[in-house]
């Protein structure tokens, strides 16, 4: 990778952050680390936790947590900038050229935004009862999606709206989640929740083929998705052994077996590539 492509990213990652306007809450909304309130993690989860025999999660209790790197151990595709002047709007917020597609940007230093990290085994399955987060918004801005990777929990409202002085469409396509498909005129905002489970849920629009993001949606809030300089975090875990699994659209997925004890856990890993 060249140093322009690093300025790209580098610029994309700066409006993403102005656009989006609150950080995503990577951590679980139960954790934080400082003391919180213990009775926060007592609030209703529609999910129950999957039933049988979970204890009930109370974040005070639980200090470990993982945070980390993830890199690309392959060959990067060329990040091209995306042609977007079939819309007047859209072409004018880019007057430098198009966005570059997060589906292929690595960094210079081969570190991977967008990635998606979570706990896919491990001691969370045996608590129930986690705060499910608040406040979490998905942004149509400039014409494109922010964040472009998310995950959400089971029965959490979130926002998606429209920035843009244009039209957009929120078309959700997942598994086993119904479907949605909403217009969104500019200024517009809708309420979405995905009751079940469910993988990498795309989000395109109709109107611009180019926008796309993808939303995960579990049963726990232990997850995250790698920042622009591909670093993540996750809070409040529980101790014990856990597999976690992580996923990127178009570089691969991975699964790494990690021990978390009551303190923060550093880790190094790389998707190698599909
Ligand atoms: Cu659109």
């Amino acid at each position: 990778m060249k140093a322009q492509a690093q300025a790209v990213v580098v610029a994309l990652a700066l409006v993403a952050l102005a656009a989006c306007g609150e950080k995503k809450p990577a951590a679980p909304a139960a954790g934080g680390g400082t003391g919180g309130e213990a009775p926060a993690a007592a609030a209703a989860n529609p999910g129950g936790g999957g039933g049988g025999d979970t204890k009930p999660y109370v974040a005070a209790e639980h200090t470990g947590s993982i945070s980390g790197t993830v890199k690309f151990g392959g060959t990067a595709e060329t990040a091209n900038p995306i042609n977007v002047a079939s819309d007047t709007f859209c072409n004018g917020a880019w007057p430098d050229g198009g966005p570059t597609d997060p589906k292929f940007t690595v960094n210079a230093d081969t570190t991977l935004p967008n990635v998606f990290v979570y706990a896919k085994d491990g001691p969370q399955k045996g608590f129930g009862g986690y705060a499910v987060p608040t406040g979490f918004h998905v942004d149509q801005k400039n014409c494109m999606y922010v964040p472009h990777v998310f995950g959400v929990m089971e029965g959490q409202s979130f926002l998606v709206k429209n920035s843009d002085q244009t039209t957009h469409n929120v078309n959700v396509k997942p598994k086993r989640n119904a479907p949605i498909n909403k217009g969104q005129g500019a200024g517009a905002e809708d309420t979405l929740v995905f009751a079940k489970r469910d993988k990498a849920i795309p989000f395109t629009c109709d109107v611009h083929s180019w926008m796309s993001a993808y939303c995960w949606v579990l049963e726990h809030p232990f997850f995250a998705t790698t920042d622009a300089s591909g670093k993540f975090e996750i809070k409040g875990l529980p101790a014990g052994k856990y597999k976690f699994a992580i996923w990127h659209e178009k570089y691969g997925e991975a699964e790494f077996d990690v021990e978390v004890g009551a303190d923060a856990k550093a880790v190094d890993w790389t998707l190698s590539g599909k």
